[in-house]
């Protein structure tokens, strides 16, 4: 009984340092930092290579791999619906919906298919992982003809 008591302990101290080490790489974001879409507009109708900005409030643009405080880069998250949104303990995916802008771009151009489609911000640290809280922007949609 002694045995599985202190195994207990055992485990229940290797669990609370992971969760200290995780949260180390986890970056504190300053209060009322935000991103947003400078370009385009919520419910714009385009056509062509999608020119997308990104605006940054409160926080500064750093590129991936270089850890400064209150800063981060921008990941671009196409067509991802709500229930979607990646684990915002871990470092983002990349794939066809998770764009990242590592070297510390603040612009992009895309193509999508004609119809409707979302885009939204998501900030992420030196290690792609987002910050606590996430500094996530608005969804926006576009209609592309
Ligand atoms: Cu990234």
């Amino acid at each position: 009984m002694k045995k599985i008591a202190s195994a207990c302990a055992f485990f229940s101290l290797l669990i609370a340092s992971q969760i200290s080490f995780s949260s180390e790489l986890i970056s504190k974001a300053p209060a009322g930092a935000s991103v947003y879409f400078i370009e385009p507009a919520d419910g714009q109708t385009v056509s062509g290579d999608i020119t997308v900005r990104f605006g940054l409030s409160g926080m500064g643009v750093a590129p991936a791999g270089i850890d400064v405080d209150n800063t981060g880069h921008h990941h671009l998250l196409i067509d991802l619906a709500d229930d979607q949104l990646p684990d915002m303990t871990q470092p983002l995916p990349s794939d066809d919906n998770v764009k990242h802008f590592g070297k510390g771009q603040t612009e992009t151009t895309i193509q999508l298919e004609p119809g409707e489609h979302t885009l939204q911000l998501l900030l992420g640290n030196h290690l792609h992982i987002p910050h606590d809280p996430p500094v996530m922007s608005d969804k926006i949609t576009v209609i592309v003809n």
